[in-house]
């Protein structure tokens, strides 16, 4: 039977704002099916978005929604998960919102482990402002701001993330929905801070001044940059280069999360006893 979206979409909403062919759409529908696959109820999820094309997930999803300033969508999710630490709480940013704006913001989140889960929306570029460059834009592209192709170098956001600390590292595209699902499941499942880089095209202000005028030619280049974790662990260093594996990059089951350590901490204030720091590992 065909998965019914009714329940969980504003369909007075529809359709996006977004543009026709846009990845956001594919996203949107998997963070869905995540949710359901977890068996969550609504009203015990809170999505908070920042600014952006990205930003726009908030509207979309008949949950609890926060569509906060622009890199600052962390912020206010810790302030609702440290206040609720039961509920599930999911930011949603794009490359610009959670890695430049609000670079500051996705490294602490990853270094306390909270309990949030983060899907960065990496379509290389700022979207809905038409095209500046970003931190995650290609050398060589061509955007608004470098009119001469970008000279600036690119994070890899894993390994930015996994350097940070966080506790769950995964990549995936929007051209398999399944496994984005799954991945995102597997994330939502993790007790702590986990980061998803999810590519994603942006043919109307990245890929047309980049000789991919359509959403199939950024489809075809995502695919082209990505390779499954297992087959990319078995290449050698000049083999890797330009390449960004798929799949789950970074997992560690040993830290405490940070809305557990904080409950510590409310603890020991109210007792007026001393918080017990093994326990804080
Ligand atoms: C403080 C602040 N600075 C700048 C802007 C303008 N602005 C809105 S969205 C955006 C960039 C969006 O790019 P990205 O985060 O990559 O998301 P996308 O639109 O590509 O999904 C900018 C610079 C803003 N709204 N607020």
């Amino acid at each position: 039977m065909a998965f019914n979206y009714d329940k969980y979409l504003r369909t007075d909403k529809l359709p996006t704002l977004w543009c026709w062919g846009c990845g956001d759409g594919v996203i949107l529908k998997a963070i869905i099916r995540a949710i359901d696959a977890m068996g969550w109820d609504l009203d015990d999820v809170c999505v908070v978005s920042g600014i952006g094309c990205s930003g726009r997930m908030s509207s979309y999803i008949n949950c609890n929604t926060v569509h906060t300033t622009h890199g600052r969508a962390l912020a206010y999710a810790t302030g609702i998960k440290l206040a609720n630490p039961t509920k599930n709480v999911i930011v949603v940013t794009g490359d610009g919102d959670g890695l430049a704006i609000g670079g500051n913001h996705t490294i602490h989140a990853a270094r306390r482990n909270i309990g949030i889960k983060h899907i960065l929306i990496n379509n290389f570029i700022y979207g809905l402002t038409n095209s500046q460059t970003s931190p995650t834009t290609p050398k060589g592209f061509w955007t608004v701001t470098a009119q001469r192709g970008n000279i600036d170098p690119s994070f890899n956001a894993t390994d930015l993330l996994i350097g940070a600390g966080a506790t769950f590292v995964a990549r995936q595209t929007i051209i398999n929905a399944d496994a984005l699902v799954k991945l995102l499941v597997k994330g939502f499942s993790h007790d702590g801070y986990a980061f998803f880089d999810i590519f994603s095209n942006c043919h109307i202000n990245l890929g047309r001044k980049n000789k991919m005028a359509q959403a199939t030619d950024m489809i075809k280049w995502i695919e082209n940059i990505t390779v499954n974790k297992i087959k990319y662990d078995k290449l050698n260093d000049e083999e890797k280069v330009g390449l960004f594996p798929l799949g789950v990059l970074h997992e560690d089951n040993s830290h405490l999360e940070y809305t557990k350590a904080y409950a510590k901490v409310i603890e020991a204030a109210q007792n007026k006893t001393k918080i017990d720091f093994k326990e804080i590992v």
